[in-house]
């Protein structure tokens, strides 16, 4: 494991496929099915699970997301992803990235075996009548990325955002990734290392518990922006060669999470 990225045990496996969605322009029924495995991951550079290289610990790591849909190529060319896509999930998956956990349960579809261009998720919090499974903090009703950890001084903090942005991977090749029509184990691995600007955390004055509560309806919006940039860019897709659920620095990065905004 020395020379792999170290990969926290991540915990969202979804499988993606075409979905049971009508919206927008759909790609047909395919033939040759493909199966894709997704699982997110939480990386680092260090052994020893949760403690990053600059000191921080994390806990837990909770995304709540859906809509999860991939575009395919038209004419060959990533740049102008106009072509049909796929509604892989509307459902909501709740990926915890320390434990392994994704709740409630992996997402299982067929794939076309085609080239793709784009892969969103989208970053959400459940409707008011759905339930949260069980397991999942009570806090995801009203955040969409919820971190618990500590830092390098061992003072706790707790994160809570309510982004509800989409989240966007661009292609690392203009002819963008191919999917096959065997299984396609892929990962998307969020380089935590790289998630705080570790002089700002530090600089937090903790509360009379004597921790920290960084909230999207509190004070700290500046801390919460730059945290947002990071963790988009964090995020990597990446081909899972070896198929060992596991993301080693030989392993292809199909596509990049990006900062973009757009819907
Ligand atoms: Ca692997």
């Amino acid at each position: 494991m020395s020379t792999d990225l170290k990969t926290l045990t991540l915990s969202l496996t979804l499988l993606m496929g075409l979905g049971s969605s009508c919206l927008g322009t759909e790609v047909g029924n395919p033939e040759d099915d493909g199966e894709v495995t997704l699982q997110l991951q939480g990386v680092s550079e260090l052994p020893g699970a949760l403690s990053l290289n600059n000191g921080v610990t994390l806990d837990e790591v909770w995304l709540s997301i859906r809509d999860t849909q991939l575009w395919t190529t038209s004419n060959g060319r990533a740049d102008k992803c106009n072509g049909p896509k796929l509604t892989l999930t509307q459902e909501h998956s709740y990926a915890e990235l320390i434990s392994a956990q994704e709740l409630p349960s992996p997402i299982s579809a067929p794939v076309e075996a085609t080239s793709y261009c784009k892969l969103k998720l989208k970053l959400a919090t459940p409707d008011a009548n759905e339930q949260l499974p069980e397991g999942v903090p009570p806090a995801a009703r009203d955040y969409t990325i919820i971190i618990q950890g500590k830092r390098a001084d061992k003072v706790p903090f707790e994160l809570r955002v309510r982004d509800q942005r989409i989240l966007w991977f661009e292609p690392m090749q203009e002819a963008g990734f191919t999917l096959s029509s065997g299984r396609n184990p892929l990962l998307i691995g969020l380089q935590l290392s790289s998630w705080f600007d570790v002089d700002a955390l530090n600089a937090l004055e903790p509360g009379e518990d004597g921790s920290i509560l960084i909230d999207s309806d509190g004070p700290r919006s500046v801390f919460i922006k730059d945290f947002l940039m990071r963790f988009r860019r964090s995020a990597g897709l990446y081909q899972d060669a070896n198929a060992d659920d596991q993301l080693q620095a030989s392993e292809h990065k199909l596509a990049q999470g990006s900062d973009e905004d757009e819907d």
